[in-house]
Parts: structure tokens; C-alpha cells; sequence
């Protein structure tokens, strides 16, 4: 009951022809903050590329996982997407991590949505955002390794109840992955400007020839494609989710190049893991008033010398960040090193410098700057 066992999928280089049978696809990992949607793309990947914290909304972007392998002679690309959790926006910067969520979702061939054993607050947010979402969708219960089995069958119990969805109809082993014929891609997802989904309601006014997915409702029961019980800490269950997402992929040839891991920039990963130790160190509203830039990144041959800018809102909070005679960004900024030592594989000399950057979560050149652009 492991991660998935994967082998090389043969030549991907750009000259060489993808197998006639080759598959690729989206996978968009989605749910509420906190339900381990970073630590399950971790996992599947088998690179600690989200960064994960015990607090909730610890990631802010759309983070892509690529894997490329070979499963029982079938070869792949898996483009995994972890994602912010899914809130009500408060902020500007929620409304960019939203526009993420929105973006993910759009260009899915697979959705995990992912929930966790002992959530208590409804998931509407999110269950508004896959209503007309029309790929399968694979309903993951996490955090079972903490659950006796009666609790595990009770909370499956109960989405099977509450997990009304677009509908997808399950595909059998051997058929083909993809999305349902008839049923077009474009606007299958719609939303408002701010980026909340239309509720269903508003429709009336809209026009109805546009909405291609209100003729696709199905008229049986309406349910998660699957639901699967997994603990992403310790990996149980991957190994048949990955089956099944494989078996959902459509057929296509790779968008990515073999060596690609991933979507963003190193510096990106250097900004988020000392963004991961200030979540860790800290408490309240200091976490999510700070964001981390990277101002220099210079590879020499023996080191990495990392120059980071971390921004708070208030002068207050500065001072919680510095702590007394600087021991706390002392203390952060160590671990920080050592994190981006353990993922560069290098030396790494880290400069950090605090500074106050009023209200930035609310200013929208401020966050275009910070890289919250989609
Ligand atoms: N016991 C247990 N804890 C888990 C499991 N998966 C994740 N966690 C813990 O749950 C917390 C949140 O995990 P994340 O992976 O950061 O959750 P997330 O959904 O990415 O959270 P946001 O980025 O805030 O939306 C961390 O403390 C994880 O260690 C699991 O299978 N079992
Ligand atoms: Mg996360």
C-alpha cells in the first residue's frame, strides 16, 4: 500500500514521436485549506515541492507536478496541480489564489477533491466550483490513518449521500480516458468577476445556449466518479489512486519535456520554503501578513547566495518577526537555510531583510509584482 511504483516512460525527448497510446493529462488537487492537498501532491510526485504547515491557506499559487512514467506498459505524463484551499475571499490576494483555483479546475482532465476525515464545516465552496465541471472527479477522504474503519464508512457514507456533482460516467477498465463525447471543454465552468462561481440560480438570465453543461446534467443519481478512503501522510491507498488516475487520463502526447518537474522557477521554491518556516514560527496574523521575496539568487560553483525580502503590513509586525535582538529571524532564517540546503543539494548563504509594506494583500500592482497575476 505504498506510492506508486513508476517507470521510466521511454524517450521523451523533443524529436523522438510519442507512443501512439501515449497518455497526458491535467490533474487539479482542490478541496478546502488544510485537508493535505499539498502533502498528497508530495507524495504522488515523490519531491517535496508544496510546501506544507499545520496552519491553514499555507499555499497561495498553483504549483505543477510533473510526473512522467510507465504504469503496467503504459506510458504517461501526469500534470498534477496543487492549489490553494478554497475560501471566501477576505483580500485581493484571496481573490488571486481563487483565480488560481478557477484556473486549475478549467483546465482539468482529472479532479481530486480532496476532503479530510474530521472536517466539520460544510464544503459548498468547493462543491459550488465543480458543479459543471465535466471530467471525472475522484473524491479523496484524508487523514484516515487517524480514524477508526466505522468512521471511515460513516464519512463515505455521507458524501455518497452529499456529492452531487455534474455527474461523469465511470469509465470501465480498458476504456478509453477523457472527457464525455458530446460534452464540450469551453465554458463548463462559469464565474463571476471576482471569481466566485455563478450560482446556479442566477442562470436564468443567461443566456442557456452558452451553457452546454445544463443539458449534460444527468438525470441518475449525481456522485463523485469514485470516493477513496486515503492518509497522504503515510501513502495508504495512493497505489489504486494512481490506477485510477491513470486509467482516466486521455490519450495525448506529453506537454512538458521529460526533465521538466515542475512549472516554476527555483527562486520560487527558495521564497516559499522561508515563507514555510515563518508559518512554522510564528503565530495569528503575522503567517499570512508576510509574503517573501527573493531579491538575489546568485549560483556559484561552491554556494547559493539567496538574498530574500520578507514584507509585513505593520511595523508591529516586523518587530514580532525580528523578535528580541533579532533571535526569531535568527532562528527562521537558520532553518530556512537548511531546508534550501537539503533542496538545492548546495551550500547555501541566506541574506534576509525585513520590511514594512503596507496592506499588501489589498494592493493589485503590489500583488502583480509578488507573481498573484492569473
Ligand atoms: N494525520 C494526517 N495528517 C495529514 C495527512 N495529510 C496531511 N496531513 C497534515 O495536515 C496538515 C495540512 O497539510 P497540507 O498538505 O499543508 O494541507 P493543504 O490542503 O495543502 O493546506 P492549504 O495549503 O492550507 O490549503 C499538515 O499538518 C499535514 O501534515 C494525513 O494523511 N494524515
Ligand atoms: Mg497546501
Amino acid at each position: 500500500m505504498g506510492s506508486p511504483d513508476i517507470q521510466p516512460p521511454g524517450d521523451l525527448s523533443p524529436g523522438a514521436p510519442p507512443a501512439p497510446d501515449f497518455r497526458a493529462g491535467f490533474v487539479s488537487i482542490v478541496g478546502k485549506p488544510n485537508v493535505g492537498k499539498s502533502t498528497l501532491m508530495n507524495q504522488l510526485i515523490g519531491e517535496r515541492l508544496s510546501i506544507i504547515t499545520s496552519k491553514a491557506q499555507t499555499t497561495r499559487h498553483r504549483i505543477m507536478g510533473i510526473l512522467n512514467g510507465n504504469h503496467n506498459g503504459q506510458p504517461f505524463q501526469l500534470v498534477y496541480s496543487d492549489t490553494p484551499g478554497i475560501i471566501q475571499p477576505k483580500y485581493k490576494l484571496h481573490e488571486s489564489m481563487m483565480s488560481f483555483v478557477r484556473g486549475s479546475l478549467e483546465d482539468a482532465d482529472v479532479i481530486l477533491f480532496v476532503t479530510d476525515i474530521f472536517e466539520q464545516h460544510d464544503e459548498d465552496d468547493v462543491i459550488k466550483r465543480l458543479k459543471y465541471a465535466n471530467v471525472p472527479i475522484i473524491l479523496l477522504i484524508n487523514k484516515i490513518d487517524q480514524a477508526s474503519p466505522e468512521q471511515v464508512e460513516e464519512k463515505i457514507r455521507y458524501w455518497e449521500e452529499h456529492f452531487s456533482v455534474g455527474g461523469y460516467a465511470v469509465l470501465e477498465e480498458g476504456e478509453k480516458g477523457g472527457k464525455e463525447e458530446g460534452i464540450p471543454d469551453e465554458d463548463s465552468l462559469r464565474f463571476n468577476e471576482d471569481g466566485s462561481l455563478i450560482d446556479e440560480d442566477d442562470l436564468t438570465d443567461v443566456d442557456l445556449t452558452e451553457q452546454p453543461v445544463a443539458e449534460a446534467e444527468p438525470s441518475g443519481p449525481r456522485k463523485a466518479t469514485e470516493i477513496i478512503p486515503i492518509s497522504a501522510l503515510n501513502g495508504f491507498n495512493l497505489d489504486r489512486l494512481f490506477d485510477d488516475i491513470v486509467r482516466y487520463l486521455p490519450v495525448h502526447p506529453p506537454y512538458f519535456p521529460e526533465d521538466e518537474l515542475t512549472d516554476k522557477p527555483e527562486r520560487f521554491f527558495a521564497s516559499e520554503m522561508i515563507r514555510e518556516k515563518i508559518f512554522l514560527n510564528y503565530k495569528k496574523e503575522v503567517p499570512y501578513s508576510s509574503e517573501v521575496v527573493i531579491t538575489g539568487f546568485k549560483d556559484r560553483e561552491d554556494m547559493l547566495v539567496i538574498s530574500a525580502e520578507i514584507l509585513v503590513e505593520r511595523p508591529t509586525q516586523r518587530a514580532i518577526l525580528l523578535g528580541e535582538k533579532g533571535n526569531m529571524i535568527k532562528k527562521t532564517g537558520i532553518m530556512a537555510r537548511e531546508e534550501l540546503e537539503r533542496f538545492f543539494g548546495k551550500k547555501v548563504f541566506l541574506e534576509t531583510h525585513v520590511k514594512v509594506e503596507p496592506d499588501w494583500r489589498q494592493k493589485e500592482r503590489m500583488l502583480r509584482r509578488l507573481g498573484y497575476d492569473e
